[in-house]
């Protein structure tokens, strides 16, 4: 996926209001927006298409999509149907669940993004132990998208190694939760920003301070 500037925004805004507003002020610095349940949830999908009608974003739906195989294609199915770019699913349930997300990917010619370990704290408990093991099986199903944390450069890196240079690597992390965007692009081909964009008084520079 070609994102310019190599920063996406994930827009965890609960209306269609705030949305635009945002998107309005960063629309130069950003062609790609991740939304996930907050916004979908307010707004429902018909939001993916607003979006991109609107601006012409690009679309990732972070649904982390995380059910048994039967239900994550339907799940998909319903997320493409509506206009999205890419879906996000989760990995530690396992290859079949994985591969129904991946088969309607590619039916609609869009992208899948897989879910190794996440950012937060609480990551360490359970899901970091299962994150190499997660990236090796991705490589396995032939999986090029992958998202992987900006607070632990670490195991970003192994992640990395894991996956190989020509896989495509996006990781949120960045501002709020610690992670330093430049240390991040070194290892990743994109980072994902929230709040430190969204609730920024002046998103357009929150952007801008970013890209430096
Ligand atoms: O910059 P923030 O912290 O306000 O937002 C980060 C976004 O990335 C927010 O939408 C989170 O839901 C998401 N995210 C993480 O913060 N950590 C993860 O490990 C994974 C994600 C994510 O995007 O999952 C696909």
């Amino acid at each position: 996926m070609n994102i310019k500037n190599n920063l996406i925004l994930a827009l965890d805004v609960g209306s269609e209001y705030e949305a635009i507003n945002i998107c309005e002020k960063i629309s130069d610095n950003i062609d790609t927006i991740k939304i996930g349940y907050p916004l979908a949830l307010a707004e429902g999908l018909e939001i993916i298409k607003k979006l991109k009608d609107h601006f012409g974003f690009k679309v990732i739906c972070d649904f982390k999509v995380a059910d048994i195989d039967a239900t994550n294609e339907k799940i998909c199915e319903e997320t493409f149907k509506a206009g999205a770019d890419a879906i996000i699913c989760h990995g530690f349930v396992g290859p079949d669940s994985v591969k129904a997300c991946l088969d309607v990917a590619d039916k609609y010619e869009k992208e899948l993004f897989l879910l190794t370990e996440m950012s937060h704290p609480g990551a360490k408990m359970f899901l970091q132990s299962a994150a190499d093991e997660i990236a090796k099986m991705g490589v396995e199903m032939g999986i090029k998208n992958y998202v992987a944390p900006a607070t632990r450069l670490n195991r970003l890196q192994d992640i990395r190694n894991i996956v190989g240079e020509d896989a495509f690597i996006i990781s949120p992390g960045v501002g709020k939760q610690g992670g330093d965007a430049k240390k991040t692009l070194e290892i990743s081909d994109a980072i994902i920003v929230g709040r430190s964009i969204y609730e920024s008084d002046n998103p357009k520079l929150a952007c801008e301070e970013l890209l430096k």
